[in-house]
């Protein structure tokens, strides 16, 4: 990596695994005999926001129990460590990376620690339940959902992946099946913009082609051989 000055790293569900999160393929996809394309959506809000709101509850509280693994660890000292540019782009809702001490974390489909309050616009920190209705600590009224980024919505900071891409020597993507868009397209922004491209994750993925190197293993293995 010394030849690298400017580096980002996409992680997904497969970071999160081995300290007990489940991936959403792992789970098959399933959540109470659900899909959960058909509950992180808008539309599935509308039409029974109690089942989706009882999605998000027991997910926080299943993320809050678990901890960070040594595939996080690595990235934390990685990014203390690097003097050039890095940027870890997650697709993952929990803080696990933030816990592990990284620092520069951009969460593209938002963070389960915050609520977004649809009366007012504006996202607070959260860890109550959302099934109880409260209210928006600014505005009061009873109309609070998790801050993530559902199905048909635009993820986060579009602008500044992009942006971060195309300064990037190097992209590395972690513990993700390329299934989601625009996510799984980023390793072909990379090469169309001879960025070097580096896929980490336990098996082939759906986008194993488009990287110039791949090494497969679970990641609290071969992200720490990376790192280290
Ligand atoms: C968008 C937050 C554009 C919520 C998530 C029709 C209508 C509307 C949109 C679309 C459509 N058709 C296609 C789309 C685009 C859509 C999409 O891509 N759909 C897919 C299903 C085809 N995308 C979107 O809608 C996105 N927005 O396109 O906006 C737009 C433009 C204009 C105007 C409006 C919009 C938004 C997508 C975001 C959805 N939200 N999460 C929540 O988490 O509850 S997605 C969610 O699923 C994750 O965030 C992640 O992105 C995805 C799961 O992917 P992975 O993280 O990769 O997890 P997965 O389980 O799939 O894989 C795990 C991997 O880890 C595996 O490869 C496995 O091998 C590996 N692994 C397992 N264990 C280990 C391991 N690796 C290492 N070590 C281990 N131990």
């Amino acid at each position: 990596m010394s030849e690298m000055r400017n580096i980002v790293i996409l992680t997904g569900a497969g970071i999160s695994a081995e300290s007990g999160i489940d991936t959403f393929r792992d789970a098959g996809g399933l959540w109470e005999r659900h899909r959960v394309e058909d509950v992180a959506t808008p539309e599935a809000f509308a039409r029974d926001p109690d089942l989706v709101l009882r999605f998000y509850d027991q997910r926080r509280e299943a993320i809050q129990t678990k901890e960070p693994n040594a595939a996080h660890e690595a990235l934390a000292r990685l990014d203390a460590a690097w003097d050039g540019d890095l940027l870890i782009v997650t697709q993952n809702v929990d803080d696990l990376h933030e816990r592990a001490g990284a620092s520069r974390v951009l969460h593209m489909h938002g963070t389960h620690l915050n609520a977004w309050c649809t009366a007012c616009d504006t996202r607070s920190r959260w860890t109550g339940t959302l099934i109880d209705r409260p209210g928006c600590p600014v505005c009061g009224t009873p109309a609070l959902r998790p801050d993530v980024v559902w199905f048909g919505e635009m993820p986060y900071e579009m602008d500044r992946i992009y942006a971060a891409l195309r300064q990037a020597d190097l992209f590395v993507s972690i513990g993700t099946s390329g299934a989601v868009y625009p996510a799984a397209g980023f390793v072909q922004d990379a090469r169309s913009l001879r960025v070097r491209t580096l896929e980490l994750n336990l098996e082939a993925s759906m986008g194993s082609r488009w990287f110039h190197d791949s090494r497969h293993g679970p990641a609290t293995q071969i992200v720490p051989q990376w790192v280290d």
